[in-house]
C-alpha cells in the first residue's frame, strides 16, 4: 500500500515538473504582450509564490535580454540579482547609474545587475540584462520574500 503510494506520487512529481515548463509557454502565448517581449527569456509567478516559490526555477535568457516577468499573483514580487549561499545573501551587482539605484535600498555600489520592480498581478521586463556576462549563470530572488522565491538564470551569447 505505501509502496504504491509512493510510486503515485513519484508519478505525480514528474508529471508536474514535465508541465510547469510547457504552462509558463503557454502563458506567454495567450496573453497578449506588447512587441516581442515573449521572444525572450520569461520567469512566472503565480497564486501563493512567496509559499510555491517562481514557477520557473531556472530561466535562459540572451545577453542583454529581453527578459519579462510575469507576476500572476495578486501579491506583490519581484526579480533581482541576489541569491543565498549558506544562508548568506549574495548580489551581483551593477553599475550605480541604472534609474533603480539609489538609496534608501540600493545605495552606492550595491545596485543590482538586473532587476524589476515590485508589482502586484502585471507583466514586467527585467532591466539590466546588458550588463550580464555572457556565459555566466546568475541567482535571482525576490526582494519582499528572499529565500522564499529564487530562481537561476543562465545567460547566453547574443545571437549575431
Ligand atoms: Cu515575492
Amino acid at each position: 500500500m505505501r509502496k504504491k503510494m509512493m510510486r503515485v506520487l513519484a508519478i505525480a512529481a514528474i508529471t508536474a515538473l514535465s508541465v510547469v515548463p510547457a504552462r509558463a509557454d503557454n502563458v506567454c502565448q495567450s496573453i497578449p504582450v506588447a512587441g516581442d517581449a515573449c521572444a525572450g527569456g520569461l520567469v512566472l509567478s503565480g497564486p501563493a509564490a512567496k509559499s510555491v516559490g517562481f514557477l520557473t526555477p531556472v530561466v535562459v535568457v540572451q545577453q542583454g535580454g529581453p527578459l519579462t516577468y510575469i507576476n500572476a499573483d495578486i501579491e506583490g514580487h519581484n526579480v533581482e540579482s541576489c541569491h543565498f549561499e549558506g544562508g548568506a545573501k549574495v548580489c551581483d551587482y551593477g553599475p550605480d547609474t541604472n534609474p533603480w539605484c539609489g538609496e534608501p535600498d540600493y545605495p552606492a555600489g550595491k545596485c543590482p545587475l538586473f532587476w524589476s520592480p515590485v508589482r502586484g498581478a502585471s507583466i514586467q521586463q527585467v532591466l539590466g540584462l546588458e550588463n550580464a556576462v555572457p556565459g555566466k549563470t546568475y541567482g535571482f530572488y525576490c526582494r519582499p520574500h528572499g529565500s522564499a522565491m529564487t530562481g537561476t538564470l543562465v545567460v547566453l551569447p547574443k545571437a549575431s
